[in-house]
């Protein structure tokens, strides 16, 4: 069965407070970790909440991206980040990448806060993934809200540099400025903002259902996410 990575439980916490080990001794150290480790993207489930993508249907498309580029490059890990231990989509995707015997050792599932997974999670992930929208726009709730506010202004200005823009299926790497908090206290290195498929239709490109566009568009935005995670770690 596929690893969780959700932060420690209570009993866990206890029993290391019980050994007292200090906890900041056990926080990454990130400038060790593209020598010692393997480069380690983590990413939220695109479209699957605010533009309403059918959860069953993207998790097929999440297992078999991941399991298509995992085979491609032997180095690098996946994270999949949904903020709720009780999350559906954590399940399906845990689920069907069991079945397909996808390496536990390359990809898992975290529970939290994907703007914190480094700190409260105590992983050591370079780059992450944000489910954005078509003008690359802070805000607007989702994880598209959590990234561009906890990187700050830097963020804004660096996205807005390398784009106006993005069309559904592709993505956009920003690398992180040195004075946003997602550097500093996470030691992420690089956003890579994603546009996914639409079936809400009260949002932009609205697919009305149309699952065979919507499945192409998903498998694009994952390849695309990936080759673009690819080119940013070689
Ligand atoms: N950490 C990890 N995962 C999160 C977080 C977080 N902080 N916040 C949400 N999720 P959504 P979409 C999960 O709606 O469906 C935005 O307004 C969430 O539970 O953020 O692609 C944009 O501006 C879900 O599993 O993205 C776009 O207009 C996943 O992230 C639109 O929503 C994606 O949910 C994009 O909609």
């Amino acid at each position: 069965e596929c690893k969780d990575l959700s932060p420690e439980s209570v009993k866990e916490k206890e029993d290391r407070k019980d050994k007292q080990i200090n906890p900041l001794l056990q926080k990454p150290i990130f400038s060790d970790f593209h020598c010692n480790g393997a480069p380690t993207l983590a990413f939220p489930s695109i479209s699957t909440s605010d533009f309403q993508f059918n959860q069953d249907k993207a998790s097929d498309v999440i297992v078999d991206a991941v399991a298509n580029f995992l085979s491609k490059d032997d180095k690098v890990r996946l994270i999949l980040v949904d903020l709720s231990p009780k999350s559906n989509m954590l399940s399906l995707v845990r689920f069907k990448a069991s079945k397909k015997n996808v390496d536990t050792k390359r990809f898992s599932t975290y529970a939290g806060d994907i703007t914190r997974i480094n700190t409260e999670g105590q992983l050591k992930c370079n780059v992450i993934a944000n489910a954005t929208n078509w003008r690359l726009k802070p805000g607007g709730g989702g994880v598209n809200a959590a990234i561009f506010g906890a990187g700050g202004k830097a963020l804004e200005i660096a996205t807005k540099k390398q784009a106006e823009t993005i069309s559904p299926g592709t993505s956009v790497v920003v690398t992180i400025p040195t004075t946003s908090p997602l550097y500093q206290r996470e030691g992420f290195t690089h956003v890579i903002h994603v546009l996914g498929p639409n079936m809400n239709p009260q949002r932009p490109n609205c697919l009305q259902n149309d699952y065979v566009k919507g499945f192409k568009i998903l498998h694009d935005a994952y390849n695309s996410l990936f080759e673009n995670f690819a080119s940013v770690i070689r």
